[in-house]
């Protein structure tokens, strides 16, 4: 165990206060320096738009509101470029501010920065999707005033968001009247030192867009030509004479319009005033029915119970989780433009890139529960899949497409190579999704209009970067990086190579399934982009000759060729403030050890380990525990779940808890840049993957539960093919449900188990 560098210390000593079950979560003040964990931790989004948990009273100004179509586009400035290197990156820049909220008491505008706030609590509702803030201010004359604000991201993807205000004078009787505030966007944060951050936009960001106009922000961005209109409509008076304990409530509907290419202001003040009308018409109460409705619907499928003793605090976990899989559910793109970024809409870490997070840690999680979700997300991987093909091109492969490490609009967005482009992985990432969400839904339509091509141009990829070796025969990949990113540009990477193995296998028989199924859309489609069946013969060709080093002296799977010759790291007798040691080493420094920044190997192990016996996955999960830094938040789902599946329980527990609680204790201390989505997809990875047991074998999911020391239970579910299956799990075995739908089949251990529609089965331990 690799205790000196785990992540268990909370940055943040505000704790959040669970009721109603586990299904409201609640943050007292918090301290200044903790004010923007808390509003990363209770930002709103809808896949199109994210808006931070800023104080209206206060707001605007800091970077609250995000848009998934806004993004700039800035030049990379190299002092020394080479051939092939990206051009440019794509920023999400957050946008116009209608946050802030003036009031102004007997005619004089109060200056909240000079007020203190005796008590601030802030409410998230898991069921009807409403954040409320209470706030009793001191005001710099002594008098008191108490302020309910009440907020909503409508999940139907619509751009604005609604909110209902309520200000009531303590003890005195006063003329009140609230303005909404709207300012342009705030200046993008810019990098600095913490390569996590943005970048510096230098003269790129917002312009103003067309003539000034009173309520209305119009602007452009100048580097991208993607403009943003903002405006608001307000229900209810906003001036009155209140008396004594009385209140002034408003409600107040921001509207957003995101066009690119835009050349008529006029045109995007209508939209965005459109926006705002309509939900103003719709009011607030009735935009909260429709969003319990939403996510009642979701809560069906994303079901997370736990039955804990009190010293486990098993309510608090499940409360975690549930904000785990809120933060997913709502952050996700819904239109097939967009997808799930790193950081979800909360903040500015990553620039608002996609990464493989999605696919590997997120979609799985979306795709049995809001499959519509998940197949949008990939919808998006299609939409890009040109510039995949053209990134494909600038890095000199003659066939196939390389989706972008990072990125927004599909171009490759990023300027460190090592650790950037040459993760050729998330190629093998998005195949792999689609084949879990193929599985999940058994969405064949999804194949044959968008899936099959998708799988055909990234696997020729694999034919163009690899080689069969003349000694050996075998399959090898060079000069690739890994999901360790302190180890780049190496030989045989075993997760890619067992990644890029699955996705040809993948390939080769989706297409004859589609060619089966499809037959004129699959000849037109082939015909489009050139497949040959002879392609799929060197699919599997290179599929059953691919090289997986493993280590005889060891006797373990090596992460590659190379790895297990360097000097190992001294994680040890590293002092904790030089962790991350990515902010405090060269990387080359790092790339010379064996140390690896997060789950790589072992990852594999967990996506690829079908026909590796336990014992050997137990000394690969000893050796790899001994060797990873954990400075990356997507390492600890991994390993809870290789722990849990080699019998090392107490690690499967401490590593859940360190996925869990990434950013609700902001245990990497940057939850202010945004929450860390693939940890949060992978808390609940950790739960159902890792003590649930589940896998996917030979297609049908399998599981083998074990029940954690600290709980009594638990129990989750998953839409597996149209049918809800619900599994708990208690200290005398497993119960499983098929709650809904038609029958379904999996496994329990190497039981197989078909579950008519309603039908229970109880399986001993
Ligand atoms: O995609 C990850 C990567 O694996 C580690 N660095 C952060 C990225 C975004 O989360």
């Amino acid at each position: 165990m690799n205790a000196k560098v785990e992540r268990t210390e909370p940055a943040s000593k505000s704790r959040i206060a669970i009721g109603d079950g586990g299904w409201t979560l609640s943050i007292d003040g918090p301290a200044p320096t903790q004010e923007r964990w808390a509003e990363t931790i209770f930002a709103l989004a809808n896949g199109a738009i994210g808006v931070r948990a800023s104080i209206d009273e206060l707001g605007g100004g800091d970077g609250s509101t995000f848009l998934t179509a806004a993004y700039e586009v800035s030049p990379i400035v190299y002092h020394e470029r080479f051939r092939g290197f990206a051009e440019t990156t794509d920023t999400r820049v957050p946008v116009a501010e209608a946050i802030g909220l003036d009031v102004a008491i007997g005619g004089s505008a109060i200056d909240f920065t000079t007020a203190s706030a005796e008590r601030t609590r802030r409410t998230l509702d898991l069921r009807s999707g409403v954040l409320t803030r209470e706030t009793r201010w001191r005001l710099a004359d002594g008098r008191r005033i108490a302020v309910r604000a009440e907020r909503l991201v409508p999940l139907d993807g619509t751009t604005g968001y609604a909110r209902r205000i309520a200000v009531s004078p303590i003890g005195f009787a006063a003329a009140i009247a609230l303005t909404p505030r709207l300012l342009p966007a705030p200046t993008a944060a810019g990098q600095a030192d913490d390569p996590r951050l943005g970048v510096n936009l230098h003269a790129h960001g917002f312009a103003p867009f067309g003539e000034l106009r009173p309520e209305m922000v119009v602007e452009k961005l100048r580097g991208s030509g993607i403009a943003v209109a903002a405006t608001q409509a307000i229900r209810g008076e906003t001036q009155a004479q209140v008396v004594a304990d009385g209140s002034i409530s408003i409600e107040i509907f921001t509207g957003y319009a995101v066009v690119a290419d835009a050349t008529d202001p006029n045109h995007l003040s209508d939209i965005a005033a459109a926006t705002a009308a309509d939900l103003a018409d719709t009011g607030f109460d009735a935009l909260v029915d429709r969003q319990r409705a939403a996510l009642d619907a979701f809560w069906r499928n994303a079901v997370v119970e736990i039955e804990g003793d009190e010293a486990a605090q098993g309510c608090e976990t499940a409360a975690t989780l549930r904000l785990n899989l809120f933060h997913l559910f709502q952050s996700a793109g819904r239109d097939g433009q967009g997808s799930a970024a790193a950081k979800g809409l909360t903040g500015q870490g990553y620039e608002g890139h996609y990464f493989w997070d999605t696919e590997v840690f997120m979609l799985p999680v979306l795709a049995v529960s809001a499959p519509e979700i998940a197949r949008a997300m990939l919808a998006y991987r299609y939409a890009t899949l040109d510039a995949a093909i053209a990134n494909a091109r600038a890095l000199n492969h003659d066939q196939g497409a390389l989706y972008a490490w990072r990125t927004i609009a599909g171009r490759e967005c990023s300027a460190h190579y090592p650790s950037g482009s040459a993760e050729y992985h998330i190629n093998a990432a998005i195949a792999y999704a689609i084949g879990f969400y193929d599985k999940a839904t058994g969405d064949t339509g999804f194949l044959v209009e968008m899936g099959a091509e998708m799988l055909v141009q990234t696997a020729r990829l694999w034919i163009a970067l690899g080689a069969h070796e003349a000694r050996t025969g075998q399959f090898c990949i060079r000069g690739v990086t890994g999901p360790d990113e302190y180890t780049a540009l190496i030989d045989n990477n075993w997760y890619t190579n067992r990644m890029a193995q699955a996705h040809l296998r993948l390939a080769a028989e989706v297409v004859d399934r589609v060619a089966a199924a499809a037959p004129d859309a699959w000849a037109n489609t082939a015909a489009r982009i050139g497949y040959t069946p002879a392609e799929a013969t060197a699919w599997t060709a290179a599929a059953d000759a691919m090289r997986l080093p493993y280590d005889e002296k060891l006797r373990i799977d090596a992460q590659d060729d190379s790895f297990l010759d360097k000097p190992r790291w001294d994680l040890a007798g590293t002092p904790a403030d030089k962790f991350p040691l990515l902010l405090h080493y060269h990387p080359m420094t790092l790339y010379r050890h064996q140390v690896a920044k997060q789950a790589d190997l072992v990852l594999g192990l967990v996506l690829g380990g079908d026909g590796i016996d336990r014992e050997r996955k137990r000394r690969a999960y000893d050796h790899y525990d001994s060797v990873t830094a954990h400075d990356s938040t997507l390492s600890a789902c991994s390993f809870s779940i290789l722990a849990s599946d080699v019998g090392r329980s107490d690690e499967a527990w401490r590593h859940f808890r360190s996925t869990a609680f990434v950013d609700v204790d902001d245990l990497h201390h940057n939850t202010d840049h945004g929450v860390h989505m693939a940890a949060m997809a992978g808390s609940w990875l950790a739960f159902a993957w890792g003590f649930g047991g589940f896998r996917l074998r030979e297609g049908a999911p399998s599981f083998a539960p074990t029940l954690p020391a600290a709980w009594r239970g638990y129990g989750f579910a998953m839409l597996w093919r149209g049918s809800r299956l619900r599994i708990d799990v208690d200290a005398g075995g497993a119960t499983y449900r098929n709650l809904d739908g038609p029958a379904v089949s999996f496994a329990h251990r190497d039981q197989n188990i078909t579950l008519a529609p309603g039908e229970t089965r109880r399986l001993g331990a």
